[in-house]
């Protein structure tokens, strides 16, 4: 017996010692120790040991078991720790390594061109103001001076979602909004998305934005706006560029003028850029109609005002030389990056 237990302890040390997984380690665990190990198969044959032989006996399965398990032990410690070092080895990071550059996205052309507006706006006092882009007919045309069967409203090729609600044609319900509820002076801008069922071309999309301005006030005239689309026009597009008023109509305003700018490529004298004109159109505008003022609570006894209109899309074609207005809503980044 005595035999038999040193043959077991020696060969389960030796195993214990040249096992390199903690797997089987675990294997030699239950084959020694477990229930059916060899270790417990001599404690059962206990029966067949004299009696006073028996406490002697026990003690050194006993001390046979302590042993094996003291190098299970610490066996496993030693191999836990190999394969962490072998595991912090192979995860080493290189901190030296240069990073990888992440892919940055940056604004679109029309957001470029919509904070540099209202920069320039804000910069001369206004307040930028926010509407909704389903909007009332009453807010969109008639408080407009565009009642119902007028030809403006064809112009403007609308998306009716009923006979009272619409998609906006244009901003200027943000203004109706605006006179409705604060009393002069009011100077704001408004942009936004506006829809018009449009055919898609190269300056056309059902879909565009516009930034519409407003200014009431006591004695506002035609110098005030003219002066305050030369200073737009300035810091927009160089501050060389000239304005110049061409007489228009719109129903909202009264006079009421297309506005053009000194080209910002050849100084006027004429290039492929302006199309040999030297000028270059870039928003409408007038003095807001004294009915209108009147339709929006304002007395135009007392005030008066001035409006422009322009789309934000024309003017990031022009800035940023770009020839066809889909590319600006193909979202393709190879033409993004570059603005
Ligand atoms: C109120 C009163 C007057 C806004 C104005 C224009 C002239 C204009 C066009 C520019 C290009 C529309 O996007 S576009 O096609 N707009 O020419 N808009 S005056 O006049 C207003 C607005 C609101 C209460």
């Amino acid at each position: 017996m005595k035999e038999e237990l040193q043959r077991i302890r020696e060969e389960a040390l030796n195993k214990i010692g040249g096992a390199d997984k903690l797997d089987r380690l675990n294997e030699i665990r239950v084959a020694y120790l477990g229930k059916k190990g060899e270790l417990t198969g001599i404690l059962r044959g206990m029966k067949d040991v004299a009696p006073e032989e028996r406490p002697k006996v026990g003690q050194l399965v006993n001390d046979a078991r302590k042993e094996i398990e003291a190098a299970l032990e610490e066996t496993q410690r030693k191999l836990a720790r190999a394969a962490r070092e072998q595991q912090m080895k192979s995860e080493k990071i290189d901190v030296t390594l240069p990073a990888k550059r992440g892919v940055l996205g940056h604004s679109h052309p029309n957001t470029v061109a919509l904070k540099e507006v209202e920069r320039i706006f804000t910069g001369m006092g206004y307040e930028v103001v926010d509407g909704p882009e389903v909007e009332y007919d009453e807010y969109n045309f008639e408080r407009l001076n565009i009642p119902k069967g007028h030809p403006a409203r064809d112009e403007q090729d609308t998306f009716y979602i009923n006979d009272r609600i619409l998609l906006r044609s244009q901003t200027s319900g943000v203004q109706v909004r605006v006179m409705e509820k604060q009393k002069p002076p009011i100077r704001m801008i408004a942009p936004g998305r506006v829809f018009r069922a449009d055919e898609v071309d190269a300056t056309h999309s059902p879909s565009f934005h516009q930034v519409e301005g407003l200014v009431v006030d006591k004695g506002i005239t035609m110098a005030d706006l003219k002066g305050t689309l030369d200073t737009f026009a300035k810091q927009m597009f160089g501050p060389d560029t000239k304005t110049k008023l061409r007489p228009h109509h719109f129903p909202f305003t009264e006079p009421s003028a297309e506005v053009d700018v000194s080209c910002f490529k050849c100084g006027g004298k004429g290039c492929r850029f302006c199309k040999g004109e030297g000028w270059i159109e870039i928003l409408g505008c007038g003095m807001v109609h004294p009915h209108v003022l009147e339709m929006c609570g304002i007395d135009p006894s007392v005030y008066s005002g001035f409006a422009f209109g322009v789309g934000l899309e024309r003017i990031a074609l022009l800035k940023y030389e770009i020839d066809d207005m889909r590319l600006l809503y193909e979202n393709d980044v190879r033409f993004l990056k570059q603005f």
